[in-house]
């Protein structure tokens, strides 16, 4: 760790710790929408810190993503209702944002956020500008969780407590698995490899850690997946796939249009594909939804634009009006796939779509 992460972290420390044995409160902040690495980070922080006497909770806009539901700790969860924040802003001592380092991310928690007497950000992402003596930034971590272990293993040095544990060790690694896509990322450090080994000691239950982040799915989606991959049709050089769902096989299946998230990245996977699109019926008749996954020829984006829709270079979405499944899949097929044929070699962008 550099010299001036170095001093930050002393400075963090300065105004936690004096908390030990106090009524003062600290609340933890992910971002909202919080993913593996904002909750792994986030409660594992307010575990070790309870360890130490420190009263310290996570406040969380909504309750976790069902993949996140197995994490331990969550006795340290609360989910913040709007009509609570003066009941908060009487409580609050110290707030600390992880994975985050803007109130705007915090949504309905931003205000309280903003209010707090001591503000501390733990984060990895890129930031305009000094965010001050009680920032720990570092845009090199791979994770929060990775600024995390190091901010926990130097509470350990400071106190002499011993604060790693099994649960630890699971929120941490959940956190490093997520933000470093399996440690696939070219962005995964060599400190997130040193880490595992050094949790791996703790017991974290990696096989349970990969099934609920990356595995379990229910029946209602494997049975719509079955329906989404048998229904694939190709273009002629196959660069371009399509799927669609009707209403009828979402309820036959039992699913709902949550269930049908992973598909598009799934299509995509196909040797050879281009560009995937999932065409879905919603409720509204004549209309039909399209989710577009890409790899490095061809910008999702400005696909959608032209039928006013939007999103990245690699996801996007848009929406059809008055029409059929049938019809909008002959559209897409052959407006990709002449979209295709007037493609440069490659488009610049992240293959990830995270
Ligand atoms: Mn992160």
């Amino acid at each position: 760790m550099d010299k001036s992460l170095e001093k930050r972290l002393h400075n963090i420390l300065n105004e936690i710790l004096p908390l030990r044995n106090t009524a003062d409160e600290v609340f933890i902040f992910p971002h909202v929408g919080a993913d593996g690495d904002a909750l792994g980070s986030g409660l594992s922080l307010a575990a070790a810190l309870n360890t130490l006497n420190i009263k310290a909770l996570v406040l969380a806009d909504e309750e976790p993503i069902s993949s996140l539901e197995f994490l331990p700790r969550q006795d340290l969860l609360r989910v913040f209702a709007p009509d609570e924040l003066e009941h908060y802003i009487k409580r609050i001592n110290i707030a600390i944002a992880v994975d985050c380092h803007q109130s705007e991310r915090m949504e309905m928690r931003g205000e309280l956020f903003e209010r707090a007497p001591i503000k501390i950000i733990m984060d990895h992402h890129v930031h305009d500008g000094d965010l001050g003596e009680l920032a720990l930034m570092n845009t090199e971590a791979s994770s929060t969780s990775e600024l995390v272990f190091d901010f926990i293993e130097a509470l350990e040095r400071e106190t002499g407590e011993e604060l790693f544990n099994q649960d630890l060790a699971t929120l941490i690694v959940t956190g490093l698995v997520t933000d470093t896509g399996r440690f696939s990322f070219p962005t995964t450090t060599a400190r997130a490899f040193e880490q595992m080994a050094c949790l791996k000691h703790f017991k974290p239950d990696t096989t349970r850690i990969y099934y609920e982040l990356y595995e379990r799915i229910t029946l209602p989606q494997a049975l719509v997946r079955g329906e989404v991959l048998s229904r694939i049709k190709c273009s002629s050089e196959q660069g371009v796939i399509v799927s669609s769902v009707s209403r009828e096989i979402l309820r036959k299946a039992g699913a709902v249009d949550g269930d049908l998230e992973t598909l598009p990245s799934e299509m995509r996977m196909v040797e050879g594909v281009k560009v995937a699109f999932l065409l879905r019926e919603t409720a509204v008749p004549g209309e039909v939804r399209v989710n577009i996954r890409s790899n490095d020829c061809f910008d999702s984006a400005a696909f959608a634009l032209r039928y006013n829709g939007g999103g990245h270079v690699r996801a996007a979405g848009m929406t059809l009006y008055n029409t059929s499944l049938e019809a909008a899949e002959e559209l897409i097929l052959s407006e990709a796939a002449k979209t295709l044929e007037q493609c440069p070699d490659k488009v610049s962008g992240e293959k990830s779509d995270n």
